[in-house]
């Protein structure tokens, strides 16, 4: 079989082989037995909110325009996507609230792994949150921030305290169009009872719900969850690291972490870094403990610690198949079921920890704030105990990582350009960077693996575009050795010139998905030193690899925000084109910006480029 076609990557290509050869079945076998994929539901079509369903419609007009109740192809897409925008809401937001639980008993003295990493992040949010600072120590602040970020969950406020950052043009405009964020259960809750049936039967108030509720996220959850993080976890300052699966090592125990919450996996750092555990590795004949990341969570400790990355979504069940991985600890999101069973074939030991994600064939050992110091250095020396039970004969390692560097806050970023935004600002007005470009997102198996991001990537930097990338967008970037400074050279002359005169690769590592928040917020620093809304600005998103219900909310707030966003997976929505019509040009007279849906990334990178010299135009540039 012709790899290849699957994966651009190296690595995942020889360990399919590998995979092939061990009769592990992988997402792509799973997806081909898949197709043909139902129609219905391809076009958001099919609805089965309730027991007088499914119904679908047909989009040919022979068969049925409506369903039992009487909703139509428009309502029913409306309904479904409003569903999706909910559930990525909700897990970002999720996410987001564990962290605000943990800053409470730190404050409360009753997470003993866990500090505060930065007191002065720690200050400028009690100051966003208008909380007293003087005189006031670290945990009596962390308890009052905590108790504020908490109200805004559920607050009864008609506004969320976090999206007073967004500049002020925006602010009027969603006061003006009913879509100011309020409490972030409150969006997620009302999206719920809106598309129940016989509620909300309008879809363009219904679209206009999940703007409101993407916002919640953006503007809300991820920028919290992003904001605590930072908190406890210090503020991520550019950093050298490796990826791809050669950052396994072959002669020390690997443990992963696989997930999106750094609360689990920022203790399991602590814990494989004890002198002790250490010394058993060593007894046990290994030359260390070597902890990787995938996913989200291994962007959460690459950005803070350089931990090296292991892959994004589509490797997770291949770094098990290099048959050198002794443990796995996951907490939540983008952890396929399968996992445990691809370990069976495996010594790997799979370990679940939150108390609301559970998969076959793991062990459950939950973490808890209380314990999870402990319960992470009982993992970490099980992991080691493990390491006798590795078969040598199962071991595949064919790969050298590739060289990167993460890191890349707004703090940092402002850090790089001298401590404002004007130096960047300055170049933009001076046409040496045409825009900034945030590539985000996931892989999907409907995508060649990784070449939707790296492509698009690469066309928008050698026509001088700065990119941003986060979550496994990112991780691909970085494989394709696009984040080291001299892929500057890969850049077109202006962009490769401020990148040589500041020492930064074209294409800069902000994160993990809840940080498509720190995107937001540059954006709204350039925009208010601009003195401009931020759809005056040339900029513009792009999911190219997109899968998850994430990536939904993400791409309507960033819509929602003023920024033009390109997706390379057509969304379930082409069965009302009133909704696609909404999506993909009404909305720019609403909120200032819209849609594209294109799977070509040379084609995309076109799209983007002519939004860029629009907005360029319209500034006079
Ligand atoms: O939050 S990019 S596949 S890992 S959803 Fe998931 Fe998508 Fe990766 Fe991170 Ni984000
Ligand atoms: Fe059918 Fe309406 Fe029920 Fe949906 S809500 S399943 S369209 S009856």
């Amino acid at each position: 079989k012709d790899f290849s076609k699957l994966t651009t990557t190296k690595d995942g290509q020889l360990l399919l082989e590998k995979a092939a050869h061990d009769q592990v079945e992988t997402v792509w076998e799973r997806f081909e037995a898949q197709q043909p994929h139902c129609g219905f539901c391809e076009m958001g079509l099919s609805c089965r909110i309730c027991a007088m369903g499914p119904c679908r419609i047909d989009p040919f007009g022979e068969g049925p325009s409506r369903g039992a109740c009487g909703a139509d192809a428009d309502i029913i897409v409306a309904r479904n996507l409003g569903r999706m925008v909910a559930a990525g809401a909700a897990a970002h937001s999720d996410h987001g609230r564990d962290l605000v639980e943990v800053l409470a008993k730190v404050a409360q003295g009753k997470a003993p792994g866990y500090k505060i990493g930065s007191p002065e992040k720690l200050r400028t949010l009690a100051g966003v949150y208008g909380l007293e600072i003087e005189g006031k120590s670290d945990t009596e602040l962390a308890a009052d921030l905590a108790h504020a970020m908490e109200e805004e969950y559920g607050t009864r406020q008609e506004r969320l305290t976090m999206v007073n950052r967004a500049p002020d043009p925006r602010l009027e405009l969603w006061e003006k169009l009913g879509v100011m964020p309020r409490g972030v259960d409150r969006e997620t809750s009302e999206m719920m009872h809106r598309t129940h049936m016989g509620v909300d039967n309008d879809w363009v108030r219904l679209c206009l719900h999940g703007v409101r509720n993407a916002l919640s996220d953006g503007w809300g959850g991820s920028l919290i969850a992003t904001e605590v993080s930072d908190i406890l976890f210090g503020v991520p300052k550019p950093t050298k690291s490796q990826v791809n699966l050669g950052v396994l090592k072959e002669d020390q125990v690997n443990i992963i972490v696989h997930g999106h919450n750094p609360v689990v996996s920022e203790t399991i750092t602590l814990a494989a870094s004890d002198p002790d555990l250490l010394a058993l590795a060593e007894q046990k004949g290994a030359k260390g403990i070597n902890l990787v990341g995938l996913c989200c969570t291994g962007n959460e400790l690459l950005m803070r610690h350089g931990i090296p990355m292991a892959g994004n979504h589509l490797m997770s069940e291949l770094t098990l198949v290099t048959g050198a991985v002794e443990m796995m600890i996951v907490d939540y999101q983008c952890i396929m079921p399968s996992l445990g069973s691809v370990a069976t074939c495996y010594h790997t030991k799979m370990i679940s920890t939150s108390d609301k994600a559970g998969f076959p064939q793991m062990e459950h050992r939950e973490f808890h704030p209380e314990i999870a110091l402990d319960l992470a250095r009982e993992l970490v020396k099980e992991a080691v105990e493990n390491y006798e039970l590795r078969n040598p004969d199962k071991v595949y390692l064919p790969v050298e990582p590739v060289e990167m560097y993460g890191g890349f806050s707004v703090e940092a970023i402002l850090e790089a350009l001298g401590g404002t935004p004007t130096p960047l600002i300055e170049a933009i007005k001076a046409g040496k960077i045409r825009g900034a470009v945030g590539v985000v997102g996931c892989n999907n198996p409907k995508i060649k693996h990784d070449l939707g991001h790296v492509e698009l990537t690469k066309r928008l930097i050698e026509n001088d575009i700065l990119v941003l990338d986060t979550g496994c967008a990112a991780v691909a970037n970085a494989k394709a050795g696009l984040k080291l400074p001299e892929a500057a050279e890969l850049a077109g002359p202006g962009l490769k010139e401020i990148c040589q005169a500041l020492g930064i690769p074209p294409v800069l590592h902000v994160g993990s998905c809840v940080d498509n928040s720190r995107i937001l917020v540059l954006a709204g620093a350039l925009a208010d030193a601009l003195g401009v809304d931020i759809s005056a600005l040339p900029l513009a998103g792009a999911a190219p690899e997109w899968y998850s219900e994430k990536a939904v909310s993400i791409g309507v707030y960033f819509v929602a925000s003023g920024v033009y966003t390109v997706l390379g997976v057509m969304p379930p929505i082409t069965g009302s084109m009133n909704v696609v019509g909404l999506l993909t040009k009404g909305l720019d007279d609403v909120i200032g910006a819209t849609f594209d849906v294109e799977p070509d990334p040379d084609k995309a990178a076109l799209l983007i480029r002519a939004h860029i010299e629009k907005k360029r135009k319209e500034l006079g540039l």
